[in-house]
């Protein structure tokens, strides 16, 4: 298909943007850092959002060359902000290829020692479905980006074939609730009751629980009361630009 053979010169002409939308601790709403979202502005037909092009990159070996551009994007955004003082992390979206790919590890590792970069401020989501593709080439890929104190989360969780006992085995950090839950809170008692129980299963396994779709302060209101760590969504910020994602700081502090 043609937009994948434009996507790689999309890449080196600046068509292909990350977007940062940041991610607050709760109750107090200080920011921790953000998750980058990657854009495509395509000279004929406009903005176009990962949906619309990730599947087809990802049938791809391209898929490679997308995650090291955004691990990159990702890793001079925390640098900049080290160094002005700020310690903030970056969660960069994993796809099923990456896991697959034993050099991966090695590649990251490269990348956070050339920027200086301390590990645990690179946070990898993937989906429970992206490790079951696999797993037997998945799990020592996670093991090792885990063991060098990358933070790894699991995406959409509460989605698709969810096991609690299979979360216990992954060597993970941090669950993220799908959005649709958190959508439904408000008006749907079983969706309120599925996010209490990741809530409660997160923290016996010692894991991080972050919500995202988080749109009013309802929802925020109801997360506190449950203990949830962290809130994403769009009652903090949409997805921003660079430039907008550090007005948004500025304006905050
Ligand atoms: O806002 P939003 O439309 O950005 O994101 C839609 C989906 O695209 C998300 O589920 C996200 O996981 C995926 N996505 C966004 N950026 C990336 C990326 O850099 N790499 C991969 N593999 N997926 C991404
Ligand atoms: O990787 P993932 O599937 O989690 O990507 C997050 C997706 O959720 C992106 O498409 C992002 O734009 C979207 N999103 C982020 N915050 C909100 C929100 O508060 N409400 C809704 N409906 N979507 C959101
Ligand atoms: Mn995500
Ligand atoms: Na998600």
């Amino acid at each position: 298909f043609q937009l994948v053979t434009q996507f790689r010169q999309a890449m080196d002409t600046g068509q292909v943007e990350v977007h940062y939308q940041p991610k607050v601790a709760l109750p107090e709403r200080r920011v921790v850092g953000a998750e980058a979202l990657v854009r495509w502005s395509h000279p004929e037909y406009g903005r176009l959002d990962p949906d619309e092009f990730v599947p087809l990159v990802e049938a791809t070996g391209l898929v490679d060359a997308l995650t090291s551009f955004v691990m990159e994007c990702a890793l001079i955004k925390i640098r900049e902000w080290l160094d002005g003082g700020l310690r903030m992390s970056v969660a960069v979206n994993l796809s099923v290829r990456n896991l697959a790919d034993e050099n991966f590890p090695d590649h990251v590792a490269e990348a956070l020692a050339r920027h200086d970069i301390p590990p645990e401020l690179l946070t990898f989501e993937l989906t429970e479905s992206s490790v079951m593709a696999d797993p037997e080439r998945a799990l020592p890929v996670l093991r090792r980006l885990h063991a060098m104190g990358v933070v790894l989360a699991v995406d959409d969780f509460g989605t698709g074939y969810s096991s609690l006992a299979y979360l216990r085995q992954l060597p993970v950090d941090e669950v993220k609730i799908d959005k649709s839950f958190v959508l439904g809170m408000g008006t749907d008692l079983g969706d309120m009751a599925v996010v209490r129980s990741i809530v409660e299963l997160g923290h016996s396994l010692d894991l991080a629980v972050v919500a995202e779709g988080v749109e009013d302060d309802a929802a925020r209101d109801l997360l506190v009361e449950m203990g949830c760590d962290v809130a994403q969504g769009y009652l903090i910020s949409r997805p921003l630009s660079e430039e907008r994602f550090e007005a948004w700081l500025q304006a905050r502090t």
